[in-house]
């Protein structure tokens, strides 16, 4: 069995190493891929326990997050969940390399760019849930939000939303960009025209050329067959790993 299969009901709770941070992740959520991200990018040791979401250990809840859902980590006693709560918890304890900008203004504008991405996300989660065929009712809103982002890439006049080079913020969107990227190839009428999407398609390719994100990336053939496998009724989580 592989390292990064994901435990499931009948998993017993894999014993935790003193001083060894665990992040609790599933290898198709893009909140969890926050996280990795984050640390990877600065460099934070740490060991990866996957949970399968559709069939969940009962630990998971009882011992880690009582919402059941990833990402979490955990280091002896600290607990703690939700993607920006950890992230932020973990770049103001890992000093080094920080990605939450100093400023108190720029910490602002990230926030309100996090709740106009959170339109995004709003129509990510119905390109996930929707039946086959449905897709492409849910596409031109999809687009349309993505407007708004390209909008403020414009006018914050940088390379990444975090400024010169990549920050938090940037970390937070990309996730469920790189799945945008993905429907993008799957479906036509999602394609992202660079004509329409001038400043957002740039970052992209940007983004594309991180070392972390490149090591993070889930190619789009794994994609394509957990969506499968959730529009199944069988998610499988642990595609793309071998046996
Ligand atoms: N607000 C949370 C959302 C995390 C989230 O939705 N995770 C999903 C997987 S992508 C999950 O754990 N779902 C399991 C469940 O809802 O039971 C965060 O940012 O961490």
């Amino acid at each position: 069995m592989s390292s990064e299969q994901a435990l499931w009901s009948e998993s017993e709770y894999p014993k935790l190493q003193p001083g060894v941070l665990r992040l609790y992740s599933n290898r198709f959520c893009p909140f969890a891929k926050r996280t990795r991200l984050l640390l990877e990018h600065k460099n934070i040791p740490h060991e990866i326990v996957n949970i399968n979401l559709a069939d969940k250990p009962k630990w998971y809840t009882e011992k880690v997050s009582c919402l059941g859902m990833v990402p979490a980590i955990q280091c002896g006693d600290v607990i703690i969940f939700d993607s920006i709560i950890v992230n932020e918890y973990l770049d103001s304890v890992f000093q080094d390399n920080r990605l939450v900008p100093e400023d108190p203004y720029k910490v602002a504008k990230d926030k309100m760019l996090a709740e106009i991405w959170a339109k995004v996300l709003r129509q990510c989660g119905k390109m996930f849930t929707c039946h086959s065929g449905n897709e492409s009712e849910v596409i031109p809103d999809l687009l349309a939000e993505l407007d708004h982002i390209d909008e403020e890439l414009k006018i914050r006049n940088a390379p990444f939303f975090g400024g010169d080079k990549p920050m938090m913020i940037d970390f937070h969107i990309w996730p469920h960009m790189e799945r945008i990227v993905h429907y993008s190839q799957l479906y036509e009428e999602c394609k992202l025209d660079n004509g329409r999407f001038r400043h957002l398609t740039p970052w992209i390719g940007r983004m594309m050329s991180l070392p972390v994100v490149i090591k993070t990336k889930t190619p789009l053939e794994w994609f394509r067959l957990f969506i499968e496998s959730v529009k199944a009724g069988k998610t499988d989580c642990d595609i793309g790993l071998a046996e």
